[in-house]
């Protein structure tokens, strides 16, 4: 059925088929920190202030200022979603993707009259106004501006041609400018933007808004698992087993998702850079995985929009920055990463991964370790190192042994209650590049901090030592099926 998916649309009548997994309101909503507002208590989870709770995807079809427009939030906001949406058992899905990144199917330019621009217009339009076309929202009352929080930026190296496609926080300031935020050295449209500047070059690029959900996770993989010149489409294309469709923009020399609701075709301008809060001048910009907002960039490149194309009655996408959405968009190509990495260095023994909710998908893993043998005592330590060098953002490694469920944190707690011992299972890796947005990661914090976004990473062994094994063995219920005595539950 998933295997069907190739657009929003489809991934959304898929998603009517199963109990419980989408809803749509005809209550008016203000794009002013409401559409997010009521996502919060429904179904954002991750990292929000509670209380929030898993829930459906939510389909807002009477949205202020834009007549006729749709806007969706939380398509991705569940794991077990996210799995009916792939096609996989929701703690197979690290695997899935791994399998993925494999055997990538390379995207392919269709002829086809694109859907995407089924509607158009043009920066050189009178009146024209991207404010008017696309229904972007204010997350909370304090952000400094109104973002576009999902749209698939798609852009090339201006000398090698190599392709990259990756999500950024792109806020909208006036009817022609969007700015893109870009966390510094860590992403590959970023360093395309910094070689065409440094040649005096603008960077063409598309941002397509409203697709199939998995280009929306393949595109969250991060080097080393996906070095540059690794078109992440193709991951996309092997969870589907067909190739994702691309047609040309029509204003700048880029391709865009030809299925795409919306479309932002433009330039990222060489030595220009704005303040991210130039609309609100309040410092802040939007919230982020950790659950706060974000501080505004001081100087954020500008994207000069050249056009906006759309698809008849197109449906605008958004997430919740500190969500589920994101913990599943990011944290499952982080479990793919590091089941990919650890299994090459040790195969067998990693079980399973699990990027947790907690740390937004990426600052917490639980790794599901067997040591087999009993060299293997110390392996699982090897394991978490191996996590850290397969994901940089990561910042706390949790071991658990083969018969606890990294997915259940109860049981994971259960893990660092009976099986470890804080002053000989804890190991710290101070010194060590993470990920700037955790607030801790500062100096004023810890003075040893020698720079924002450097944080002491650290592992928490919840495993039993190999020669203990057999004084840890779980209260031995019986095997049998309860279900004869209550075939209701
Ligand atoms: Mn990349």
């Amino acid at each position: 059925m998933s295997k069907n998916i190739t657009d929003l649309r489809s991934a959304i009548e898929f998603l009517k088929t199963i109990p419980g997994q989408y809803t749509e309101t005809d209550v008016k909503v203000d794009p002013e920190g409401e559409i997010s507002a009521v996502y919060k208590y429904l179904g954002a989870g991750g990292t929000v202030k509670r209380p929030t709770k898993e829930g459906p995807a939510l389909m807002y079809n009477n949205v202020k200022g834009f007549p006729g427009r749709q806007v969706l939030i939380g398509l991705l906001a569940s794991r077990k979603r996210v799995a009916y949406l792939l096609g996989a058992e929701p703690e197979r899905l690290g695997f899935l993707l791994n399998e993925s990144v494999k055997t990538p199917i390379p995207p392919v330019l269709t002829s086809a009259p694109p859907l995407c621009r089924e509607v158009q217009y043009l920066a050189t339009d009178k009146g024209f106004d991207i404010r008017k076309i696309i229904p972007t929202s204010t997350n909370t009352p304090m952000d400094g501006g109104s973002y576009i929080t999902i749209g698939m930026a798609y852009a090339s190296d201006v000398e090698t041609g190599e392709t990259d496609i990756t999500i950024h926080r792109l806020c909208v300031h006036n009817k022609d400018e969007i700015s893109m935020f870009f966390t510094p050295g860590a992403r590959h449209i970023g360093a395309f933007r910094e070689k065409a500047e440094k040649l005096g070059k603008p960077l063409p690029i598309s941002i397509s808004i409203g697709v199939d959900p998995a280009i929306e996770i393949a595109a969250c993989f991060e080097p080393p698992t996906t070095p540059i010149g690794y078109d992440e489409l193709g991951i996309a294309g092997a969870i589907r087993g067909k190739a994702v469709e691309l047609t040309k923009c029509l204003t700048v020399d880029a391709k865009c998702i030809a299925n795409a609701e919306y479309v932002i075709e433009g330039e990222l301008l060489p030595n220009v850079y704005v303040r991210e809060d130039r609309v609100k001048k309040n410092g802040n910009a939007m919230p982020e995985f950790p659950g706060y907002v974000g501080p505004a960039a001081p100087a954020t490149p500008v994207l000069k929009v050249k056009a906006v194309t759309t698809r008849k009655n197109p449906i605008m996408q958004t997430c919740i920055g500190p969500s589920e959405e994101h913990v599943n968009m990011v944290g499952i190509p982080t479990e793919a990463s590091i089941l990919q990495m650890v299994e090459k260095a040790m195969p067998g023994r990693l079980k399973n991964v699990y990027a947790h909710s907690a740390g937004g998908g990426k600052y917490m893993a639980v790794l599901q370790f067997a040591k087999l043998q009993p060299s293997d005592e110390g392996r699982q330590r090897q394991a978490a190192l191996l996590a850290f060098s397969a994901f940089s953002e990561l910042k706390h490694v949790i071991l658990v042994d083969d018969d606890v469920d990294p997915f259940d944190s109860n049981d994971v707690l259960w893990a660092m209650n009976t099986r470890y011992q804080g002053d000989i299972d804890t190991i710290f890796i101070p010194g060590v590049r993470c990920h700037p947005l955790d607030p801790s990661e500062r100096t004023e914090y810890n003075p040893m901090i020698r720079d924002t976004g450097i944080s002491c990473k650290t592992i928490f062994d919840c495993t039993v030592p190999y020669n203990l094994k057999e004084k840890y063995v779980r209260a031995p219920f019986l095997e049998l099926d309860y279900r004869k005595w209550t075939p209701d539950y």
